[in-house]
């Protein structure tokens, strides 16, 4: 068998086995397929560092990233495989097997698993090991000259060893010289002389991957469609949501000043920033979500969907941040939240002196952990239900969520979630704090120039240059813009809803011709400007001052 051939039938069989483990997981669930269990391992295992390219260069892309490059790695390996198994057949099965391990180990690790998650990976190791010796020593194997030879030779019989090529059937016109045969002993396929013999067998392997890739894709793309119709977005439209018991104060007017590229003051479900963990969207079913609220507290309480609902709910604009938003960037959000207080659930369950931590718990196994101190010292803290008047939409954490005023989202804002653990921060780390990020993580002030935009060529005259500052829980007082390190000037802020959200500032620039530098910072309630030293987003927040360059002609 040529290399090239053995190349491919590797990377078929590798096709078949992810492709037939996703009908499987249509029953099993999305996360048990092979693909997607791998690749979780990968990100949650995925070093910091890489992990913080990852985000920068492909945004929230990342998971796509992840999944491609994930697959052109198996590729690249399962070829390796089938060269090794046109050697040694049980060297290529050894391989595969191997494969379906790592895939049974990882479905059956994540959070949440049972034995049935080991299933895709089994059915699609054991269909692509078949596929790998149907093609080295099956009927698809090449140097089965005709159907009515030899038969069937045994997994691991002589002719998966490359000694037996050169024996193959006698064929009507004379064999190359055994010093050509013996110069290029793995020339490609098509390279072979076109013996009768041989064009059948090229047609028939190739016909064998035509159609087991063909099955492979229609199995795979299929049951992955048919798992997404599994989805909640059924039972997510069922929700009624019941009117909050205290609604948000109206808007002031003028808290948005509705200038083009400017970010709207209430950022639109579909527009708003996603940062999670998760390759495939948790799908959590209303009907059977529970909330316990348990650990070190003297009255534990476990809720459902419906007990929630029954409560009095607040609604609140409250703005979330990612910590890993760069100085400039738009890892942020605002929108108008319904839900429960958590503080009040606190206070039933009755922390434990000492349980200095809330640890969220999402149905995936991600954790964030929040100071119970935070959650009780009156702020907003909400089990979220709602975000902008529709219940939350999937990737955003449906059915319930958490959001904190005031703290990053790696540290307070868990989707999905279905506990909150009492503890302490002594006793436990949460996801990202072994990773290096801090345990602690509130939002630091930051101010961002959203118009003009970076390199944008602009008029001289009056322009207006806008954007938003965001200090969540202590307010921002005061922003300032300078242009070419000239002296500060003070910005007009817009109203804003309350301290937990960001607010509009604009500035009118008499701008004269050539290359100039725009810089903005700004000042919190407490009177603490925003540091000039530029910090990276690792461990716990980037810091300095959001810069643009134009050019004004
Ligand atoms: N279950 C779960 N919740 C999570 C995360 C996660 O990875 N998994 N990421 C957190 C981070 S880092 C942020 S910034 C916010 C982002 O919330 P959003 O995607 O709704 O904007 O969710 C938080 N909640
Ligand atoms: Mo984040």
């Amino acid at each position: 068998m040529s290399r090239g051939r053995a190349a491919l039938a590797g990377v078929t069989a590798a096709a078949v086995a992810i492709g037939v483990a996703e009908p499987v997981a249509v029953f099993t669930g999305p996360r048990s397929a092979p693909l997607i269990a791998v690749g979780g391992l990968v990100v949650d295992a995925v070093p910091e560092p890489l992990k913080q390219f990852a985000i920068a260069v492909f945004g929230t892309y990342d998971k796509v990233a992840l999944l491609v490059g994930t697959s052109v790695l198996l590729a690249a390996i399962a070829a390796l495989l089938g060269v090794l198994a046109a050697r040694r057949l049980w060297l290529g099965l050894a391989g595969i097997a191997a494969f379906g391990a790592l895939g049974v180990a990882a479905a059956l690790t994540r959070a949440g698993a049972d034995a049935y998650d080991a299933l895709p990976s089994l059915v699609g190791g054991g269909l692509g090991a078949v596929t790998l010796w149907a093609f080295v020593a099956g009927p698809l194997a090449s140097d089965v000259t005709s159907p009515a030879s030899a038969g069937t030779p045994a997994p691991g019989a002589p002719s998966a060893s490359p000694s037996h090529t050169p024996s193959r059937a006698p064929s009507p016109s004379p064999a190359p010289p055994p010093s050509i045969a013996a110069l290029a002993p793995d020339e490609p396929a098509g390279w072979e002389p076109q013996e009768p013999a041989d064009h059948e067998s090229r047609r028939r392997f190739l016909r064998g991957v035509g159609l087991l890739a063909g099955t492979a894709a229609v199995a795979g793309f299929g049951g992955h469609w048919l798992a997404g119709q599994r989805g909640v977005s059924a039972a997510r439209q069922a929700v009624k949501l019941p009117a909050p018991a205290t609604p948000a104060p109206p808007l002031p007017a003028g808290a948005d000043l509705s200038l083009p590229r400017l970010a709207p003051f209430v950022t639109p479900n579909r527009e708003f920033y996603r940062i999670d963990t998760a390759l495939v969207v948790p799908q959590v079913d209303p009907a059977t979500w529970r909330l316990r609220i348990h650990g070190r507290v003297r009255n534990p309480i476990e809720l459902s969907f419906d007990d929630l609902l029954a409560r009095p709910m607040i609604e609140r604009y409250v703005t979330l941040a990612c910590v890993s938003n760069e100085v400039g960037g738009d890892l942020i959000g605002n929108a108008r939240w319904l839900g429960v207080p958590i503080r009040e659930l606190l206070d039933e369950a009755q922390p434990e002196d000492g349980a200095d931590q809330v640890v969220g718990r999402s149905v995936d196994g991600w954790t964030c952990g929040t100071p119970t101190a935070v959650l009780r010292d009156g702020r907003d803290a909400l089990l979220a239900v709602g975000m902008n008047g529709e219940p939350l939409p999937v990737e955003h954490g449906f059915p319930v969520r958490m959001v904190v005023p005031g703290l990053y989202g790696y540290v307070s804002a868990c989707k999905w979630v279905t506990e909150l653990e009492l503890t302490s921060f002594a006793d436990f780390d949460a996801y990202w704090v072994p990773r290096g990020w801090s345990a602690q993580g509130p939002i630091k002030t930051q101010s961002r120039i959203d118009t003009p935009r970076a390199r944008g060529r602009l008029t001289a005259g009056p322009i207006t240059v806008a954007g938003v500052a965001w200090a969540q829980h202590r307010g921002v007082r005061r922003v300032e813009v300078r242009v070419d390190g000239g002296p500060w000037q003070e910005a007009t802020l817009a109203p804003t809803a309350s301290v937990d959200t960001w607010v509009q500032w604009s500035w009118r620039w008499d701008a004269g011709p050539g290359e100039h530098t725009l810089q903005v910072r700004a000042t919190d309630a407490g009177g603490e400007t925003q540091p000039e030293r530029r910090r990276p987003v690792a461990p716990d927040g980037a810091t300095g001052w959001h810069t643009v360059k134009v050019t004004v002609g």
